[in-house]
């Protein structure tokens, strides 16, 4: 039987270069996304692999969207092997004093805390049931060091890191592993979307270095899920090499 690995925010960056991966991999997969049109087109480049695909929009930060995507793919698949915690996002970089409307830091927790909980909560019961699992949270490494601009970003990312903490902790006894993927710099649509769609100042933050890629990052989450099930790798710090730590970046 082959295993079915779901991933949140799989239209397009690490996550779409993840289902795509997993598909190589010999993965089936189930695909959520906001955008319909950029997940069906992931969706038909993971078929050619081979891979089965089903596909659904989800929003992980409605309870509906997510309830109804879950019990949609357990019904569609009978079981999901693998969870990739992906969805998630930065928004601006307002210091706090600064910072004059909450929308932003609301999407930002909504999405990649409650997001992330709220798919967990959902999928880890039907893995207990089916007597294996992996959760794999897209961590960062704005989860290891806060710096300004990015309070309530790496606020959420410290978060990612407790809730797999406490997961793994609850889960002992389950053969079910949990991994935080945390990356430094990666050129994705990240810094664009954080700039506002900014593409002149998201280009600027990976100028004159070379950034990881979304594919980088994918060949890591592979690799996490393909190892022997008596193995958990627990916490991937990555960082492009030009990059020693947060604002530590060698530019040429
Ligand atoms: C992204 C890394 O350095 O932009 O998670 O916060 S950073």
């Amino acid at each position: 039987m082959k295993k079915v690995a779901m991933v949140t925010g799989a239209s397009n960056g690490i996550g779409k270069a993840t289902a795509l991966q997993l598909a190589d991999a010999g993965f089936d997969l189930v695909l959520g996304a906001r955008n319909r049109d950029r997940l069906s087109e992931v969706a038909t480049a993971a078929q050619a692999k081979g891979a089965a695909v089903w596909i659904e929009v989800l929003d992980v930060r409605s309870l509906d969207s997510a309830t109804h995507f879950v019990e949609a793919a357990k019904n569609h698949f009978g079981h999901i092997d693998i969870l990739v915690n992906n969805a998630g996002l930065a928004i601006g970089t307002t210091k706090i004093a600064e910072q004059t409307d909450e929308t932003e830091w609301e999407t930002m927790i909504d999405t990649n805390v409650m997001g992330l909980l709220r798919m967990t909560r959902l999928v880890v019961p039907l893995m207990i049931e089916h007597g294996y699992g992996h959760v794999v949270n897209l961590g960062s490494t704005a989860g290891h060091d806060a710096y300004a601009g990015g309070s309530v970003y790496c606020a959420t990312k410290f978060s990612e890191r407790a809730i797999s903490t406490a997961l793994r902790h609850e889960l002992l006894g389950h053969p079910i592993r949990v991994t935080s993927v945390d990356p430094g710099m990666v050129e994705t649509d990240f810094s664009v979307t954080r700039f506002h769609g900014d593409q002149h100042k998201a280009d600027q933050v990976y100028q004159g270095m070379t950034p990881l890629t979304a594919e980088d990052i994918a060949d890591i989450i592979v690799f996490a899920v393909t190892r022997k099930a008596h193995v958990d790798l627990d916490t991937i710090i990555v960082r492009p090499t030009d990059q020693a730590g947060n604002g530590l970046v060698h530019r040429r």
